[in-house]
């Protein structure tokens, strides 16, 4: 009788984790800029949402580049300077936009430069929800946006 009784207990616990909404972050948008052959380093941009409950980027990786930062660019006394988000927090069911002049992926020693049209993978790690890979489009180098190549 006993060893039934845990063997029920243990069928409604499973069912309860089952039942509860799973983190995920949607990733879409995914969008570079064209980088010139001297070009060592460049920017990547996507709009991230946290799905079931609140979550952290944790890390950056594609082989396109040696070393992958999250960047912020901050206005400091009316000069333009970025610096390293080591765990960007995503508010769950909000949009979350990585831009120029806002946040963004910082690609550090690129293997190669990124030219318009091409695309690449990246892999974003979050704290909670299990790591996306999205394809990267690469746009103009004056781009501000996704599907717009500059003005
Ligand atoms: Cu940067």
């Amino acid at each position: 009788m006993r060893h039934m009784f845990f063997a029920v207990a243990g069928l409604i616990v499973c069912a309860g984790v089952a039942l509860a909404q799973v983190p995920s972050v949607q990733v879409s948008d995914a969008w570079a800029r064209a980088t010139t052959s001297s070009a060592r380093v460049g920017g990547a941009f996507m709009t991230l949402k946290a799905v079931g409950g609140d979550d952290r980027v944790v890390s950056v990786s594609s082989p396109v580049a040696e070393t992958i930062e999250l960047h912020e660019s901050i206005n400091d006394g009316g000069v333009m300077k970025m610096r390293e988000v080591p765990r960007l927090a995503l508010a769950p069911g909000q949009a979350t936009v990585l831009k120029p002049g806002s946040y963004h992926i910082m690609l550090i020693g690129l293997k190669k430069p990124l030219n318009r049209g091409e695309s690449f993978p990246l892999t974003i790690t979050f704290e909670k929800a299990a790591p996306v890979t999205v394809t990267v489009t690469v746009q103009a180098a004056g781009a501000s946006a996704p599907g717009h190549q500059g003005h």
